[in-house]
Formats: structure tokens, C-alpha cells, sequence
């Protein structure tokens, strides 16, 4: 069982000395995130999620969602994230619950040079607004901050889930959940609802629907969304000629989660040409479903516009430099037999997983590192085998090659074994670690030097 108050103090310990995550999925490695909005801006991705922290006596609801404020975090590789702290708190919002813990799922909008943060919460005044949550506005020069939040909430907006899109002739538009999508077009000063609100039609009726997330490309507009089809909800999406619809749907971007997450939350973009998929998994808290963490996997289209369903992915996207630690148990792909994955320490999660070896010829393969032009001499990796094993690291081009073979010594102890590379492969290669003996091995990275 995890002991998460235990956790919780060390992550806010973590929080305090360190603001960059090496990650691939789930990105952020030092806190809970969830509902990741993430937005192109400049040459950099921002992702502004919801920050799940774990409900404790007289500070929110236990076993339900809990979050007290925002962080923002910027990456210009997808693999390094920084985190430039909070910048919105439940308590310094004038019309939000100073003690709702309700700050859920935002979104956030560049135009014109100030960057729009949306989110919603549960309003302190429930005699002028409808009972329930609302949402609200902060403005920054930034994408990073400091926002100053608008007084009021949005007039006539009562759920969650904001999202707003921005149409090429500049016509911005607020959608919205709560049972039904909702939309309505901005004002030029995004504060304001320009418009009616309209329920969105043709999703399906039955199951919820919410987290909507708007894009378009060539000249297709595309309402993805969370839905539950069945027992939990999986991401699905409609097309349409015009922002406000008719939409129809057309798939499943994103299938349940196969360990039983309820929620899913996700938002899409195109950053340096490719399309990724940001969402969430309670990678962090296997037996809480609430407290999620933030993930990335590649997202690819059709000829005809339709968007292939995603695998979600350990490896995640981007690039690892051979000269960083490449935290293999986040692998590509694992052989069926010999090979598993688990917390270095289920008491503290946030310490990682490690990958144990226990057959010869169990194998797992991560992809993507590169290795430049500087030839590297050997590998380090950090393991440990109480009857002693052999590892052998391999590049995997059209044909298999051995680069290194480490001899992990007998010992209860993590060590950090250094070994000569056999051979030096430069530019990006995928990669396999490769169990050379029946004895269990444990390893928790490798980095080349
Ligand atoms: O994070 C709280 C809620 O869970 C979000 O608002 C929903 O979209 C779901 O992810």
C-alpha cells in the first residue's frame, strides 16, 4: 500500500529543490498533473495542467479530485520540462472557494502578446452564480506569468473544462463541459462571451462528455473529447466545416485505459511538424485514480484527415541524449517472457521504476537516443544482482549490434558498473538491453560516457 502523506511531504521537499524534469511519460516526475493543455508558444511547448495533490484532514475531499492551484511548465525539446512554479492559487482568485479545492482543468491562449489562462472552480458566492463551477480568466504578458486574474468569472459560464480556440479570421470561441459541450464566441477582449450559448449537437447522447479541445487542419475543425462510452472514459472526436458545428463523429483518438483510469484529458498540437497528444494516466498512484500524472505520445493523421487511434506509450516522444540517464524500464517495447517493471520503492513512487531481468534473453528496447558525433568510450549503468549477471547493450540499426557487455558483480547493493563501449555508433540510434544469463538482475538506468 502506498503511503501517500508520507509521499506527499517528500514531493513538496522535491517541488523545492528542483524545477526540471527529464521525462518521458509520464513528463513531469516530482508532483501530480493532470489535464495537460498544451499550447505552442514561440519556439517552446508550454503545458498548463491541473495540479492533483492528495485530500488530507480539512484540506479537500478525501477520494475525490484535489487541487489547490496551477504550475505551468515549458520544454523546447519535449524531453526536458521545466517548471516555472504556480500561478494561479485557489485562495488569491477574489471569486473562487478560498477552500474548494476544485481548481480542475484549464486551458490557455495567446493573442495579441498576453497569454489568457482559463480555468474553472467553485465560486464563493453561490447566490450569484448557479451552483456548481464556473470559470474564470488571468491575464499575463508571459505564457509563464504572473497573471492577474480577472475579478469575476466569465457571466453566463457555468462548468468546466475550458478550452479556447481561435479561428484563422481571428474570431476566438469558449467551449465548455458539464453533461453536454458547450460554446460560445469571445468578445476581442476573450473576457467576455460575444454570443449565445450553444450546446454542441450530434455527440453522443449517452455517457459523459466533457474536456473539449478544438483544432483544425486543413481546413477540417476537430472537437475531441473525453467520453464514456462504456465504464470509463476514452478520448473521441467529431469533424466539422465551422468551430461552432454541426459536428459528426468520427472515431476514437485514444481507447480506455487498460488499468483502469476513469478520467482521461488530453489537448492536441503540431510542434516542429509533427503532432503529439497530450494526456494523463495515474502513472504515480496505481491504486488512486485521482491523482494522474502528464503524458505525451506522437499522434498521426490519415490521408484523408481521420486521425489514427494512439497506443499509449511509456517512451513517450522526443530525443535522449546518451549522455543523460535514459531510465530504460520507460521502454518502446519488452519481451513477453524474462523482463518486468515496478517501483524502485512503492512507498515513494515518485522514485521511479526499475526493470528486473530474470531469464537469459529477456530484452527491452527504448528508442531514440542519440548519441552525436563525439565518440563515447563507455556506458554506466546502474544495477544490481545478488547471484551476479550479464547485460548486454545493443544498437538496434537494420542489423543488431553488441556496442557494450556489462558484468554486473554479486552484491545486494545498487553499484554503478562502468564498462568500454565494444563499439561507437554516433547519431540517433534505438536501443536494447538484453539479459545474457538466467540470474535476476535489477536495473534502474544506463548513461553513456
Ligand atoms: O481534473 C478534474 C476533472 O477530471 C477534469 O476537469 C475532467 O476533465 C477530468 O479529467
Amino acid at each position: 500500500m502506498i503511503n501517500f502523506r508520507y509521499f506527499s511531504s517528500i514531493v513538496t521537499g522535491l517541488i523545492l529543490i528542483s524545477n526540471v524534469c527529464t521525462a518521458q511519460n509520464p513528463l513531469i516526475r516530482d508532483q501530480f498533473t493532470a489535464d495537460p493543455s498544451a499550447r505552442v508558444f514561440g519556439d517552446k511547448v508550454y503545458v498548463f495542467p491541473s495540479h492533483d495533490i492528495l485530500a488530507t484532514e480539512g484540506k479537500g475531499r478525501k477520494d475525490w479530485f484535489c487541487m489547490e492551484d496551477y504550475h505551468v511548465f515549458s520544454s523546447v525539446d519535449l524531453t526536458n520540462w521545466k517548471d516555472h512554479g504556480t500561478i494561479v492559487e485557489q485562495n488569491k482568485v477574489p471569486w473562487v472557494k478560498p477552500d474548494g479545492y476544485s481548481m480542475w482543468a484549464p486551458d490557455c491562449i495567446e493573442r495579441n502578446g498576453k497569454y489568457y489562462f482559463y480555468f474553472p472552480s467553485i465560486p464563493k458566492d453561490t447566490i450569484n452564480y448557479k451552483k456548481g463551477f464556473t470559470i474564470g480568466v488571468a491575464i499575463a504578458d508571459k505564457p509563464e506569468g504572473p497573471y492577474v486574474t480577472e475579478p469575476k468569472p466569465i457571466k453566463s459560464v457555468s462548468g468546466i473544462d475550458p478550452n479556447v480556440f481561435i479561428d484563422k479570421d481571428g474570431q476566438a470561441y469558449l467551449y465548455w463541459s458539464g453533461g453536454n459541450i458547450f460554446a460560445a464566441k469571445l468578445k476581442e477582449n476573450m473576457t467576455e462571451l460575444d454570443s449565445e450559448v450553444k450546446i454542441l449537437e450530434n455527440l453522443p447522447a449517452k455517457g459523459l462528455k466533457e474536456g473539449p479541445y478544438v483544432f483544425e487542419r486543413n481546413g477540417i475543425y476537430y472537437l475531441t473529447y473525453p467520453h464514456v462510452e462504456n465504464k470509463i472514459e476514452r478520448l473521441e472526436y467529431a469533424i466539422g466545416d465551422n468551430p461552432l458545428g454541426p459536428f459528426k463523429v468520427a472515431g476514437v483518438i485514444m481507447d480506455e485505459s487498460t488499468t483502469g483510469c476513469w478520467t482521461n484529458h488530453h489537448s492536441i498540437i503540431q510542434f516542429k511538424k509533427e503532432w503529439y497528444l497530450f494526456y494523463h494516466h495515474n502513472d504515480f498512484s496505481p491504486e488512486f485514480d485521482k491523482a494522474r500524472s502528464i503524458r505525451a505520445d506522437y499522434l498521426h493523421f490519415n490521408p484523408d484527415g481521420s486521425i489514427q487511434k494512439v497506443i499509449p506509450t511509456l517512451r513517450g516522444v522526443g530525443i535522449t541524449k546518451a549522455t543523460d540517464i535514459i531510465q530504460i524500464d520507460r521502454y518502446s517495447e519488452i519481451s513477453k517472457e524474462g523482463v518486468s517493471i515496478s517501483f524502485l520503492d512503492s512507498q515513494n513512487t515518485f522514485n521511479g521504476w526499475k526493470t528486473t531481468f530474470n531469464k537469459s534473453g529477456g530484452s527491452i528496447q527504448y528508442k531514440a537516443v542519440d548519441f552525436g558525433k563525439k565518440k563515447l568510450k563507455s556506458i554506466v549503468v546502474k544495477a544490481s544482482s545478488e547471484k551476479g549477471g550479464i547485460l548486454q547493450i545493443a544498437s538496434k540499426g537494420k542489423k543488431q549490434t553488441i556496442i557494450a557487455e556489462v558484468t554486473i558483480p554479486k552484491g545486494s547493493n545498487w553499484a554503478e558498473i562502468k564498462s568500454p563501449l565494444l563499439k561507437f555508433e554516433s547519431g540517433i540510434q534505438d536501443l536494447a538491453v538484453i539479459s545474457k544469463n538466467k540470474n535476476q538482475v535489477e536495473l534502474d538506468w544506463i548513461k553513456f560516457e
